[in-house]
């Protein structure tokens, strides 16, 4: 009966712990727990009235004497009404209850665009890409999760690239599914909870890139709780809470790429991000030519046999329809919010796919200048880890 009491009067502050029957609760507005409790004690009133009864009238009015059973009422109308109009009621209330949290579910507030997250479920994983253009990166073999900020409602729009999907979060009381060729959405205004145990999560420092920050968001599960094929439960994912203020870090953090980053893996983790839909680097053709053995070679395009040096990749990316790959369309999109760095980074990438170039293993972003270009020698000294000194006065612009 605590657990009852708990949940129906509890506040909106602080995250709820477990119950025997739910797992904590990390979000405002919640019918579910509620309704859930009040169908649950009616059911148990009623299935003890009702058991009780039936043993007591089976043992009361057993056959004795092989006496005959005795004629009674037929008809009591005031008994009749009564055990429809008092379930009819409390079926009424199920409902309007019941209802109105639908309603809630289905119908977000006022959501800041800064607190719409894109989701796409693919198997086996979900892509979180915010209204920044960035799309969370997996760390190590853990798969990207879900951040958000605590105390504002947040909204997922959710898409499916080849199967049926259904994202769960217990701690949130959300489950929608995720439908191919549909978009559907669901919200939620997480609960930080201080007091509770937290992750340490290390980000770029947005104030100094050099640094790191330790984050200390409460963690949740996140589920595909759609059978969606062979490593369906490989989906499982993390989600992080933050207190407003460390929000902020974290997404500011998004952008930034530690100088002591590999930029053939910044160059390979861009093109997985946002190129690998259309360009394959293995050789085939998809609706971009493919990337392998690209640089450094000579093919045709709407301007003549064109040479793909660095001139011709970045002409490629700020300005897609210059020059036209011969068998291809026009259908590639500029990516303005790519930085000059990155794309020399991606450079970088190409070469170690192509047999016409030698990528250069040691070079990190700190080596390079905002423009995209190498560094000389007084600017760098030649050692990644602290190339980025170099670059703090050209950040402050
Ligand atoms: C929507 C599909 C699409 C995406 C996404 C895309 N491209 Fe392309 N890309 C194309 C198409 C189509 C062509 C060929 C037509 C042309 O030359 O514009 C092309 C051509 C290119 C070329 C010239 C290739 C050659 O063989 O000469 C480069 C370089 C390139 N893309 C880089 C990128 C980079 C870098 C990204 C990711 C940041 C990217 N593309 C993302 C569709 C795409
Ligand atoms: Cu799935």
């Amino acid at each position: 009966m605590n657990t009852l009491l708990l949940n129906l009067l509890a506040t909106t502050d602080g995250v709820r712990p477990s119950t025997t029957w739910f797992p904590e609760n990390a979000s405002t507005d919640n019918n579910v727990d509620p309704l859930f409790y009040f169908i649950f004690w009616i059911c148990a009133f009623f299935l003890v009235l009702n058991a009780g009864l039936m043993i007591y009238f089976a043992i009361r009015y057993r056959q004795r004497n092989k006496q005959g059973a005795a004629h009674g009422h037929t008809h009591n109308t005031a008994m009749e009404v009564t055990w429809s109009v008092i379930p009819a009621i409390i079926l009424a209330i199920i409902f309007i209850w019941g209802f109105r949290g639908f309603l809630d579910m289905a119908n977000p507030p006022q959501i800041a665009p800064e607190h719409e997250i894109a989701v796409n479920g693919y198997q086996w994983a979900w892509d979180f890409t915010y209204p920044n253009g960035e799309t969370v990166r997996g760390v190590g073999a853990e798969k990207p999760a879900l951040h958000v900020p605590a105390g504002v409602p947040v909204r997922l729009t959710l898409t499916s690239s080849d199967v049926l999907h259904s994202v769960f979060i217990p701690a949130f009381r959300v489950k929608k599914d995720v439908v191919p060729g549909r978009v559907t959405q669901l919200w939620f205004e997480p609960v930080y909870d201080a007091s509770r145990e937290t992750v340490a999560l290390d980000v770029p420092d947005p104030a100094d890139p050099n640094q790191t920050v330790t984050l200390h968001p409460n963690e949740y599960d996140l589920f595909c709780t759609e059978y969606c094929g062979q490593a369906h439960s490989l989906m499982i994912t993390k989600v992080y809470v933050y207190s407003p203020e460390e929000y902020a870090t974290w997404y500011a953090s998004m952008t930034v790429t530690p100088p002591t980053t590999p930029l053939i893996e910044l160059g390979s983790n861009l093109y997985v991000q946002k190129c690998a839909t259309c360009h394959t680097i293995d050789g085939s053709a998809n609706t971009g030519p493919t990337w392998q053995n690209l640089y450094g070679s000579t093919h045709g395009t709407s301007a003549g046999p064109t040479l793909a040096d660095d001139a011709y990749i970045i002409e490629s990316i700020r300005n897609p329809g210059a020059k036209i790959v011969d068998g291809y369309g026009n259908n590639m999109s500029a990516f303005p919010n790519l930085t000059d760095r990155e794309i020399r980074a991606i450079i970088e990438f190409m070469k170690t796919i192509s047999d016409n170039a030698e990528a250069d293993e040691d070079l990190t972003y700190g080596d390079l200048n905002d423009d995209g270009t190498l560094k000389t020698e007084g600017e760098a000294d030649g050692s990644g880890d602290d190339a980025g000194g170099g670059d703090a006065p050209a950040e402050n612009e």
